[in-house]
């Protein structure tokens, strides 16, 4: 078990599953986030702060034996919002890790840094990145940087490059991206308790019939993801049509990410 696991993005989507589903993987969950969250509990702690904060961040790291990086902007958004969370807070958030005796880190990547393969195109993880947005060349700068301190100074990271993590799918781009909640849970505990992990690249993604990605090197971790985009298929049909053959969507892997304009500050 860990002594005290930092959240960061504690406040988002994927931060609040985290907070109420693994309180078990650590003695102290420090919870963080740049956005104001809900009081600290029993075997919690809550710290506001913005990764861009060099010493805040600093601060937050210290005396974490675990992180699981979810923290920063998740969409496509300006250069300049992007960068001060995505670019300087990861570089924030390594120095910071460095200082304080290396925690394991799970990186919370994106399916953005390889959005432009087309979905005829199974990939592996060391296939190039192709990302479709600043967003996802934000997610490269970051598994960039997790592979300069793996390489300089041993920091272990798991890169997780997730799909789709939602209650349910959203749309048939989704039906082969999407990442179950329960799935995401089971692979967060795998990552922490491993012995030793190196810095593997993980698919976040459940056990769905459509698929792009192979997972198999990643297989030493343990994780079987048990979930199925499949039980949602006639729903998404019913209340949707499938999109053209030509649509962005049904062309690219990062699917409406492709067609973003960039946008200015
Ligand atoms: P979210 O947008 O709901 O949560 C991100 C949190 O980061 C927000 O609460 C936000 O306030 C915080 N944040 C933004 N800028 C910050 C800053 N400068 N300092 C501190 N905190 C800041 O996103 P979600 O869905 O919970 O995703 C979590 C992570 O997983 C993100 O890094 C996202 O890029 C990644 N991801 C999520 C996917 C999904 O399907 N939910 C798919 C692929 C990647
Ligand atoms: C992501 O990286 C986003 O954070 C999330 O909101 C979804 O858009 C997801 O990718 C996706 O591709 O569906």
């Amino acid at each position: 078990m860990l002594e005290r696991l930092l959240i960061t993005g504690a406040a988002g989507g994927l931060g609040r599953l985290a907070r109420s589903r693994l309180k078990h993987l650590a003695r102290t969950l420090r919870l963080s986030d740049v956005a104001p969250m809900e009081a600290a509990g029993e075997g919690e702690e809550v710290i506001q702060c913005n990764l861009g904060d060099r010493q805040a961040v600093r601060d937050l790291v210290a005396g974490c034996d675990g992180i699981l990086h979810l923290g920063g902007v998740s969409v496509e958004r300006t250069f300049d919002e992007i960068c001060e969370a995505n670019l300087v807070g990861v570089y924030n958030l390594y120095e910071a890790a460095r200082a304080a005796g290396q925690p394991r880190i799970l990186f919370a990547s994106s399916n953005h840094t390889i959005g432009f393969y087309t979905q005829d195109v199974r990939l592996q993880v060391d296939d190039p990145h192709r990302p479709d947005s600043l967003y996802g060349v934000s997610k490269c700068f970051g598994e960039a940087m997790s592979s300069l301190y793996f390489d300089k100074f041993g920091q272990e990271t798991a890169l997780v490059r997730i799909g789709s993590c939602f209650p349910e799918p959203r749309d048939h781009r989704m039906l082969a991206t999407w990442l179950s909640p329960d799935d995401f849970v089971s692979l967060v505990e795998c990552v922490f308790r491993a012995p030793r992990i190196g810095r593997p690249i993980v698919w976040g993604v459940s056990n769905n019939q459509a698929t792009w990605w192979d997972n198999s090197s990643a297989a030493f971790l343990g994780w079987q993801p048990k979930d199925s985009s499949e039980t949602f298929r006639a729903k998404i049909d019913a209340a949707m049509s499938v999109p053209d053959k030509d649509a962005v969507d049904a062309v690219y892997q990062g699917g409406k990410f492709c067609a973003e304009p960039i946008h200015e500050n």
